[in-house]
This record gives C-alpha cells, sequence and structure tokens, in this order.
C-alpha cells in the first residue's frame, strides 16, 4: 500500500546542525504511536509537513527546508531547523513554527519548547537592547560592584486617581526608591488616564530629582490596544523626558514588542517588560514554552529588563528555573544543561536585566541577591514598601536600608538596631516567604 504519510523523512539521527535553528523539546508520545513516529510529527509540522505525503510536491526541494528530529534522549528530543526556513528578524513567524500548530497536535499529549538556539547567522538580524546590563551605570550613575535598580509599583494595582498616584510616587522618590512603576493592569482608565499621570509623574520625578539629589525615573505602561497608540504612549512618555518605558510583553504580542524595541532604540529609551500572563503557558512543565526559553527570545528582541522571578516571593519559579531565567538574559555565553538548555552563544546581543518582583519585602532582600548572585539587578517592592505600617516614605526607607545592610554584609536584624524603618519592617514581615 502506497504510503500514507512521511513524518519519519523528518527523523535524522545521524543529521549534525550546521548553523541552523536547534529547539529542545520536552514530549509526551499519543499513546497509538511510537517516540520515533511523535518526534517525526514534532519535526514535520513545524516546519514544512503535513498529515499525509503529497505526491505532487517537489520533493526534492522541500526535503532541503524540512526540520530534522536528530537527537532524541528520553522525553527530550533536539530538532533542527534550516534557516531558510524563517522570515529574517521576525519572531512571530518564527514562533509560528516552533510553538505553533505542533503546541495543539494528537500526535503528542504534551508538549514543551524548552530552549531555542539561535545560531549568530539568526542573530546579527537583531539588535538586542540599547542599554541592558548597562543601565545601572548609564541611567542612575550607580557605582561600584553592586549595581541594584530599585523600583515600587504603586499598590493597589487601580484606584487611585492620577493625582494621588502621582503624590504616592513623590513619597517613594524621597524615600530613595530609583522608580516608580505603573501595575501591569494600570493603563488609560478613567480614573488614571495614561497622559495626566505621565505628567504628574514627570512633575513629582523631577521634585524627587532636586530634592535627593538623585536620578529618578518611572517604568509607565504603554500596553496599548493598538500599535499605533502603542508608539504615541512611547512617544509622550520620551517627550516627558524618562528612560524608560514599561510594556506586558506577552499580552502585546511579538509584533508589538519588535516595535516597542525599534523605538526604544530610537529614542535610546530602556524597556521594563511585564510579563503577565505567561504562567498560561509556561507554568505546566510537560506543556507549552519554558520561561527561559521566552526570557531569551525577549532579550535577542531588545526587551533590557524583564519580570523573571524571586524564589522566595508570592509567585511560582523553583530556584532552577529563576536562575535559568536570569542566565537567558544575564549570560554573554551559556554551556548546555541536559534536559534544561541548549548551548547559547550572544554574540553582539547585550546582556538584559532580570527583574525580581513578585511578594517582596526587606526582609528577603539579602537572600534574594544571594540566590541571584549577580552584580546587577532590579527589584521591585510594592506591597513590601506601600504595605509599611509607618507608610510610604517608611517602606522606601527600609528597602534602601536592607540593600545598604547586604552591601555592607551586614544581618538585617542588626542594622535595624540603628534603622528604624527596617526594624518596623521586620516587625510586620520578618523573613516571611508569601503564599
Ligand atoms: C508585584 C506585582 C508584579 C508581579 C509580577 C503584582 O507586586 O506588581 O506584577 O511581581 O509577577 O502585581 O503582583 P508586589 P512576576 O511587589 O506587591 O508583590 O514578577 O513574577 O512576573
Ligand atoms: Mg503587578
Amino acid at each position: 500500500m502506497a504510503k500514507i504519510d512521511w513524518y519519519l523523512d523528518f527523523v535524522d539521527f545521524k543529521h549534525k546542525p550546521k548553523d541552523e535553528i536547534v529547539c529542545l523539546f520536552y514530549f509526551e508520545p499519543h499513546k497509538s504511536l511510537t517516540k520515533k513516529e511523535a518526534i517525526g510529527r514534532i519535526a514535520s509540522e513545524s516546519s514544512v509537513g503535513t498529515w499525509t505525503t503529497l505526491p505532487s510536491m517537489p520533493y526534492e526541494r522541500i526535503k532541503k527546508l524540512a526540520a530534522k528530529a536528530f537527537k532524541l534522549y528520553g522525553n527530550f528530543v533536539e530538532v533542527s531547523y534550516p534557516l531558510e526556513l524563517w522570515e529574517k528578524g521576525s519572531i512571530p513567524q518564527l514562533f509560528s513554527g516552533i510553538a505553533g500548530n505542533i503546541m495543539g497536535m494528537k500526535g503528542v499529549k504534551n508538549l514543551r519548547l524548552v530552549d531555542v538556539q539561535f545560531p549568530r547567522s539568526y542573530l546579527k538580524y537583531f539588535k538586542g537592547s540599547y542599554y541592558g546590563r548597562d543601565a545601572p551605570k548609564r541611567i542612575f550613575k550607580k557605582k561600584g560592584k553592586k549595581k541594584i535598580i530599585t523600583s515600587t509599583v504603586i499598590k493597589p494595582k487601580l484606584g487611585y486617581t492620577s493625582k494621588e498616584h502621582a503624590e504616592l510616587a513623590l513619597e517613594i522618590y524621597r524615600g530613595g526608591i530609583d522608580c516608580v512603576k505603573d501595575d501591569e493592569n494600570l493603563t488609560d482608565q478613567s480614573f488614571n488616564r495614561f497622559k495626566e499621570r505621565v505628567r504628574r509623574v514627570a512633575k513629582a520625578r523631577d521634585k524627587a530629582e532636586k530634592e535627593t539629589g538623585e536620578i529618578k525615573d518611572a517604568f509607565i505602561n504603554v500596553t496599548a490596544p493598538t500599535l499605533k497608540q502603542l508608539e504615541e504612549r512611547i512617544k509622550f512618555v520620551h517627550d516627558h523626558g524618562f528612560n524608560y518605558f514599561m510594556i506586558d510583553v506577552v499580552l502585546s504580542g511579538f509584533t508589538a514588542v519588535q516595535t516597542a524595541c525599534e523605538l526604544a532604540r530610537d529614542y535610546k529609551m530602556a524597556i521594563h517588560g511585564h510579563r503577565a500572563m505567561h504562567a498560561t503557558f509556561t507554568r505546566n512543565k510537560k506543556h507549552g514554552i519554558s520561561m527561559w526559553a521566552l526570557a531569551k527570545t525577549f532579550r535577542i528582541m531588545g526587551v533590557d529588563q524583564l519580570h523573571v522571578g524571586t524564589v522566595l516571593g508570592k509567585l511560582e519559579g523553583k530556584k532552577e528555573e529563576v536562575l535559568a531565567n536570569r542566565d537567558a538574559l544575564y549570560a554573554k555565553k551559556l554551556k548546555p544543561i541536559k534536559g534544561i538548555r541548549l548551548a547559547q552563544d550572544f554574540y553582539h546581543i547585550k546582556p538584559s536585566l532580570p527583574v525580581a518582583s513578585g511578594g517582596l519585602h526587606p526582609g528577603l532582600l539579602p537572600k534574594l541577591f544571594d540566590i541571584y548572585g549577580i552584580d546587577e539587578m532590579v527589584i521591585q517592592v510594592g506591597g513590601g514598601v506601600l504595605g509599611h505600617p509607618k507608610g510610604v516614605f517608611a517602606g522606601a526607607r527600609a528597602v534602601v536600608q536592607a540593600i545598604e545592610a547586604w552591601k555592607e554584609g551586614i544581618k538585617l536584624e542588626e542594622y535595624a538596631k540603628s534603622h528604624k524603618e527596617l526594624r518596623e519592617a521586620l516587625k510586620k514581615w520578618g523573613h516571611l516567604r508569601p503564599v
């Protein structure tokens, strides 16, 4: 009987990828399939194939474009993709293949895109971020080894008027925090109009800079319903003197993020990437996309800093995952870790900064910094500042004091003896790990 499918033509254990994109997948085959039949389907459906043979197609030419499942170990498969498959510089088109239809294929019970290895000839179409890991130095003029950018999101998430928002921002700035941040769901609501908020926070920033002599900025959320409005919002933030803007990168989608990255480079701005909705497909360890594959992708697009977890805070993310996320953003070169990541050289793509946020408060900061173990990063402490028993200014002071203690290698409890705001924070939260 004539063959009805050609899936096994996409399996070649002798193949040695050269100058190709390689993806690492975790997979579980449909109960009626062998692993080989399943990986043939993954490679086929993510490149040129379909469910049946196509007698009229130019087989030899199409075969050259076909992906190849070339390495299989346990439930992991490595698949290589000829570069001609991919539109130069287009992340949406890349993911239409490597995380498109295959995620819904019957041939696999579960499928997770664990990592993507980009060759130099693919990376050359990406510029990476404008500031990346240099932001603490270039924007905030921070010196010395441990350069931590501090930020506070105004809480509750929504409900303040832009006037109240800016008044809180001023207190947070005065307390010593570098940046105030919009929450991921604050954009342009009736009670807090985007433009009004930008104008007022800019005034608060200028006032605080004059009073403190410190450089202040803000992660204002430019997430918008259309690219046109996104562009207008970025320009408006830029025109009010901010170095940053924030965008919900997953909710906005790859095209919007690539557009924002281009604008950020044009305006010489840094992008704060919030990852809300990522857990829809990163949390399940058997199905979806790993956060570090996503983080790596946002880095090459040009996101300067991205939320990637705290281990200690209120949102999920085990230590080895958060460290894999950190490395995907911050490392220059990565060695492979079986079942976690492939080797990766980032060449000209600047390191980006991890953002640790979610359930943080002063009592957790030294341990957080020890877990991350790097000299530059961003922390965001929202409830852990706004919830301080002595108010917002004291909350900001307590965060600054906890960082000072860490830098000087002094235990928080010791440092708190001579720093009342930290003492009050420890009295309320201690070293609580919120759930
Ligand atoms: C944190 C936060 C951030 C989360 C996002 C919130 O506030 O503003 O959105 O950190 O999660 O809305 O929960 P708190 P992640 O500081 O008050 O917890 O950083 O994991 O993407
Ligand atoms: Mg938030």
